[in-house]
């Protein structure tokens, strides 16, 4: 039989927000009832965009906190820091030999970090999924919950493990991760801007509310929120927040 394992992992790049929460962390606390999983602190994914060193440091010690405070036991579940192990450094080596540069080029969260000028982004944000793909490989992981964006990440995981299991005749030694996307929420929006996810790197924090914001913080980002009423009611009802509470 299968032995199932769930691996996931989060960007110390700043403060955990609603959508982390939401798209990635409450599922991680619930599945860690009944199946074995790992959950890391991606920091060699963060450094694919410029991180102060100092506050590298402190981010990996607050969104392990964060992990804490979700839920997250470390009797349970394992947790721990990506580049403590550097086995996801050298599978992402061959990896890299696996993928195809087409398979990278379609992915759409390189478009959108590397911006306009496409040139200046590091090459390590360009082959960022294949690191992401050898976390999960790396311990034959069959499940991932994630938020809906790393919805194409998982299937480019998915074709690496394929594609590598065919190249060496090596059937199922990468077993095929299979993504576990929340069907309620699955993507919360930027607070400033309805077209974009919420998100740690945007810089306003004005954008998101995060999970250590106070309550008058949180009403007072809502009170300037620009999002569609239908998401806005969707975001008061779960923060169990009466709409008369933002509205002047
Ligand atoms: P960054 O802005 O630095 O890219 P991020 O806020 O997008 O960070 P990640 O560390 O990349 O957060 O993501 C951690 C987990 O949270 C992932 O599973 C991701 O899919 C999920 N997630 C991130 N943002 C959202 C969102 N707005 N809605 C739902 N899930 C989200
Ligand atoms: N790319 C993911 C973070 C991440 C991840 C992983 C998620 C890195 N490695 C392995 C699941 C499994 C993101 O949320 N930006």
């Amino acid at each position: 039989m299968k032995k199932e394992l769930v691996f996931s992992g989060v960007q110390p790049t700043g403060n955990l927000h609603l959508g982390n929460y939401l798209g990635a962390l409450k599922n991680f606390v619930s599945l860690q009832k009944a199946m074995n999983c790992l959950y890391c602190v991606v920091d060699l994914h963060a450094i694919t965009t410029f991180q102060n060193p100092k506050e590298l440091n402190s981010n990996i010690l607050e969104t392990t906190a964060g992990f804490l405070a979700s839920g997250l036991d470390p009797n349970k579940s394992i947790i721990f820091n990506q580049s403590s192990v550097s086995g996801h450094a050298e599978l992402a080596w061959i990896l890299n030999c696996v993928c195809r540069v087409g398979w990278l080029n379609r992915m759409t969260q390189f478009k959108d970090k590397a911006g306009k000028d496409k040139e200046k982004a590091s090459v390590g944000l360009y082959i960022y999924p294949n690191l992401m793909a050898a976390d999960i490989l790396l311990y034959k992981a069959t499940h991932v919950p994630v938020g809906a964006d790393q919805k194409q990440h998982l299937e480019l995981s998915r074709d690496i493990a394929q594609k590598f299991n065919n190249d060496f005749n090596v059937k199922d030694f990468f077993p095929l991760p299979e993504p576990l996307i929340q069907k309620s929420i699955s993507r919360v929006m930027s607070l400033r801007d309805g077209t974009k996810k919420m998100s740690k790197s945007e810089d306003s924090d004005y954008s998101r509310i995060n999970l250590k914001d106070k309550p008058d913080e949180i009403v007072k980002k809502l009170k300037r929120q620009k999002l569609m009423r239908s998401r806005l009611l969707k975001i008061l009802k779960i923060m169990k927040i009466d709409l008369k509470h933002i509205i002047y």
